[in-house]
């Protein structure tokens, strides 16, 4: 079904709305496994690795662990913004292949309290997310989470995490930033805060209407990108506009504390996380109210059930973050044999 589906719409894509930026790209992408032959690929790998390994020191000096992620399960995050998960046959029964590893995340720090995992995730984005230059399909993001900790806990490592990863990457690449005529912006914590309501207020003022409620499109994050030239949170989303696991606010109802982490100079989205609602019958209803069926999830709510400790976390994505350090036009150049919405490449 989801594979008929999938080719359906990739042929309608491909009749109607074929441009050369299309037919370029895809060309290009059916040879990616040369593109690591490049000197460009190689420096900009390069940048990638000094940031990993930055952001994994700075995270094991705060005491984090790292653990393995996990690729599959019977359920995964259902808040992902338009783009599909990737179902499959295990010995009979419906997985799925990790969307993002939230539900694990909220497992693994009810045993060990700070944890990350660098986790690789699949998501079939929309058609018209091919030639954003910030949508995979296959990508990796660094996925932690906080035992005991609230969204404010959550975007002060963020915060600190990117600058670490920003410091490192100018005081040891100097030669590769170079080779990319990248200058990476000065950044320094405490990053700016605006409410989803300023956000949407600050875009209506430029001309861009969003409607209350729903996620804030790809291209506003752009435009606010661009305008406001340094790193900056949009907190408070609606509820309805996020996963059921991310937390309302107790004392303004219908207000998630939780958070996107947005790039200076048009970058867009950095991170997204937010404090957890872990009380099994808030999530329940959560649920129902999202349209999820709670039977799929039984494991995750025996364990809500059973209780966990509150928590917050995020997880940054390594292939934008390496387009934001090196100054890239499109994460493509971020990743061994990319793959992107639409298009059948190796
Ligand atoms: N990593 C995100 C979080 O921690 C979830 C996601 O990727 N959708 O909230």
């Amino acid at each position: 079904m989801l594979i008929n589906e999938t080719r359906h719409s990739y042929r309608h894509f491909m009749e109607t709305e074929v441009s050369t930026e299309l037919q370029r790209l895809s060309q290009l992408l059916q040879q990616s496994w040369k593109m690591v032959r490049t000197p460009r690929m190689k420096t900009v790998l390069k940048v990638q690795n000094v940031a990993c390994d930055a952001m994994r020191d700075y995270l094991k000096s705060e005491d984090f662990i790292e653990l393995l992620p996990p690729i599959i399960g019977p359920v995964t995050d259902p808040g992902i913004r338009g783009a599909k998960q990737v179902t499959f046959d295990y010995y009979g029964r419906e997985y799925k292949v990790m969307s993002s590893a939230i539900l694990y995340k909220q497992a693994a720090m009810s045993g060990l309290g700070k944890i990350f995992f660098m986790s690789p995730n699949i998501r079939l984005e929309p058609l018209d997310s091919t030639l954003t230059g910030r949508h995979l399909t296959e990508f990796v993001q660094l996925d932690l989470e906080i035992a005991e900790a609230n969204y404010f806990d959550a975007m002060s490592v963020a915060e600190k995490l990117l600058c670490e990863a920003v410091n490192v990457v100018r005081d040891s690449c100097a030669k590769e930033l170079e080779e990319l005529g990248r200058r990476i912006p000065a950044i320094s914590p405490p990053f700016k805060k605006l409410t989803y309501d300023e956000a949407l207020e600050y875009l209506r003022r430029v001309g861009l209407k969003v409607r209350y409620g729903v996620e804030i499109p790809w291209y506003g994050e752009h435009l606010l990108s661009k305008l406001v030239g340094e790193p900056f949170f949009i907190i408070d989303y609606p509820r309805g506009a996020r996963g059921f696991y991310d937390r309302e606010d107790d004392n303004r109802p219908g207000i998630l504390r939780d958070f996107d982490l947005i790039y200076p100079e048009g970058f867009g989205e950095a991170a997204s996380g937010a404090e957890r609602e872990f009380r099994y019958e808030r999530v329940l209803a959560r649920m129902r109210e999202n349209g999820e069926d709670p039977r799929k999830y039984a494991w995750y709510l025996e364990m809500l059930r059973e209780g966990i400790p509150p928590s917050a976390g995020f997880g940054i994505g390594v292939e934008r973050l390496t387009r934001f350090l090196c100054g890239l036009d499109s994460v493509i150049e971020a990743r061994l044999c990319p793959k992107v919405a639409g298009i059948h490449s190796p």
